[in-house]
């Protein structure tokens, strides 16, 4: 029997989101055969995934968009102030045309496995079509938010309505006049009630843990807006790439909350609440770190929610009493609050009255029974490990990231692992990933991988490996700015604390894009600091 073909590549890359799109076109541009592995049938990412109603991003379409191109950013026109999914995948399919990008991608292919030959320095890849693939390197670029929490409720498939999952949303879904249930009030679920709510019959939305929210002010962009930022592109670029979540419009600032006066003070969240985004929930240097700074920023919010909201229980129900403010993702809205001045919308306090199970018409609570035509799950995701988990991941020695991550994930940089050589992560574990604007993290990963693998081939060496010692000390690092931080005040899936059985591990590095920037060019500028580079023993067959 003959054994099965294996393709060869350069590099292999897991994922055409945005992150593995702009890896393509960097290592192609160096000359290197690069092949993209996506499970979707098209590009985009979490962007091609997430079609629920009312998706969009909450960072300000100019700054989340690709600054590697002057030319791109020149030609394309967001039409709002937060590009809705649909813009941001046509954008995505826009830059893969431009780039002719879709010529390197198998579609409709997900990596099964990925292990590493300590003999050749290769990875050898397989495929759910049954292909194998060698590569010198293997980029993951599986994105932080894309392994979809599965319902781990008691009954939870025995519901005979329509089942519909935020992450998975099918095409056509009309939900005028139906009944429907919805779990979950993080950013996918508060963006899908404002938008379904005064479409639907009646909405049933079932809160565990009340999340802050703060308002967008969507609209049409601005065309000065957009003039501005062209003629400026060069210094607001970089400006982000030196910034702490790479954000220019977050307007950060040194000043104190607690310094203020409380008339000052009032006046500035006020305008930033006016503005509205990211910055509102960064007005003072101190709201981050300080319990008695966030407090005032906290209450300055729950006024707000009062204000809006007509019925004073609800409101008091809509307002986090458990966890500091900005300590779970902040979700930026589009006039969620006011929802719940609406008849049809109904409130339901998981706990106070937790669900005990789903029925084959609903839902049954400690109190009671729900009925309804379609139930949402907006559950969240394995966040930041999950996707790569998924992945029968085996480095040096037949050691499997799984089980050495069995205690939380431990990187260098958040980019590399220890025992899993020639492999590289774009906004892993231990970058400031999910705390940053993702496409400036994107681009600055890849901007480092391509340059530590160019260095590579100059040097004429094909084997680059963290060591344990530089994992141990940044993994060590990342775990202390956390704990000058707020951060472990919340269960957050920042910490794993929506998984049952994850370890209890803050994730993202919070010392900022731009000192995180530094250190990583700092490292390479030092003949790679805290990694081996050398020769595999045997030259690939
Ligand atoms: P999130 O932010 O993790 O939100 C998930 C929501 O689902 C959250 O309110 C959870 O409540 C709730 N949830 C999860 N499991 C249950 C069960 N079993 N019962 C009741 N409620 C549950 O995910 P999103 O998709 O909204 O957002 C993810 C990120 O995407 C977001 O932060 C942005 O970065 C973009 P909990 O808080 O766990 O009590």
């Amino acid at each position: 029997k003959k054994p099965a073909k294996t393709t060869k590549y350069d590099t292999v890359i897991v994922g055409a989101g945005f992150a593995g799109m702009y890896m393509l076109h960097k290592l192609r541009g160096m000359g290197l055969k690069a092949h993209v592995f996506e499970a979707g049938s098209g590009v985009g990412g979490t962007w091609f995934w997430n079609r629920y109603p009312g998706a969009r991003v909450d960072i300000e379409s100019q700054e989340y968009s690709f600054s590697f191109s002057k030319e791109l950013e020149e030609e394309w026109q967001w039409s709002e102030r937060y590009a809705p999914q649909g813009e941001l995948l046509d954008y995505a399919n826009h830059v893969a045309d431009r780039f002719d990008l879709r010529r390197d991608i198998s579609f409709n292919t997900r990596i099964n496995a990925a292990s590493y030959d300590d003999h050749t320095g290769l990875w050898r890849i397989t495929t759910d079509q049954g292909e194998t693939i060698e590569a010198r390197y293997c980029v993951m670029a599986t994105g932080c938010l894309s392994a979809a929490k599965t319902p781990d409720i008691p009954g939870a498939g025995t519901f005979k309505g329509l089942t519909l999952s935020t992450a998975t949303w099918p095409e056509d879904v009309d939900l005028s006049g139906k009944r429907v249930g919805i779990i979950g009030t993080g950013s996918s679920g508060i963006q899908t009630i404002t938008t379904i709510a005064p479409q639907v019959g009646e909405l049933f939305v079932f809160q565990r843990t009340p999340n802050y929210s703060v308002p967008a002010h969507n609209g049409p962009l601005d065309p000065a807006v957009r003039e501005d930022w062209l003629a400026n592109r060069e210094d607001y670029r970089q400006q982000q790439r030196e910034s702490g979540i790479g954000i220019v419009t977050l307007e950060p600032t040194e000043e104190l909350a607690l310094e203020q006066s409380e008339e000052d003070r009032l006046r500035e969240f006020e305008r930033r609440w006016a503005k509205g985004g990211f910055c509102v929930g960064a007005p003072y240097a101190d709201t981050g770190v300080d319990p008695a700074a966030n407090k005032l920023l906290a209450d300055f919010v729950a006024g707000k929610v009062r204000e809006i909201v007509k019925d004073p229980e609800t409101a008091d129900l809509l307002i986090p009493k458990t966890y500091p403010f900005g300590t779970k993702r902040l979700v930026v809205d589009t006039g969620y609050f006011e929802v719940y001045n609406q008849d049809n919308v109904h409130l339901i306090d998981l706990n106070k009255s937790p669900i005990e199970t789903i029925t084959e018409t609903g839902l049954r609570t400690s109190e009671r029974d729900y009925e309804f035509d379609v139930l949402i799950y907006a559950i969240g995701f394995d966040a930041m490990t999950g996707s790569l988990e998924r992945i029968d991941i085996r480095g040096r020695d037949g050691l499997k990231l799984k089980d050495k991550w069995a205690a939380g994930p431990l990187t260098y940089l958040g980019l590399t692992v220890s025992g899993f050589p020639n492999m590289f992560m774009i906004t892993g574990p231990g970058s400031p990933s999910v705390l940053s604007n993702m496409i400036v993290s994107i681009e600055q990963h890849v901007d480092w991988i391509a340059d530590c693998i160019q260095d590579m081939a100059e040097r004429q060496l094909n084997v680059v490996e963290a060591t344990p010692e530089a994992e141990a000390e940044w993994v060590a690092h990342v775990n202390e700015v956390a704990t000058e931080t707020l951060y472990l005040q919340a269960n957050s899936w920042y910490l794993g604390a929506n998984v049952p059985g994850k370890p209890r591990v803050f994730m993202p590095y919070v010392g900022g894009v731009g000192v995180y920037r530094e250190v990583c060019d700092d490292v390479a500028a030092n003949d790679y600091k805290g990694f081996t580079l050398s020769r595999a023993p045997a030259e690939a067959s």
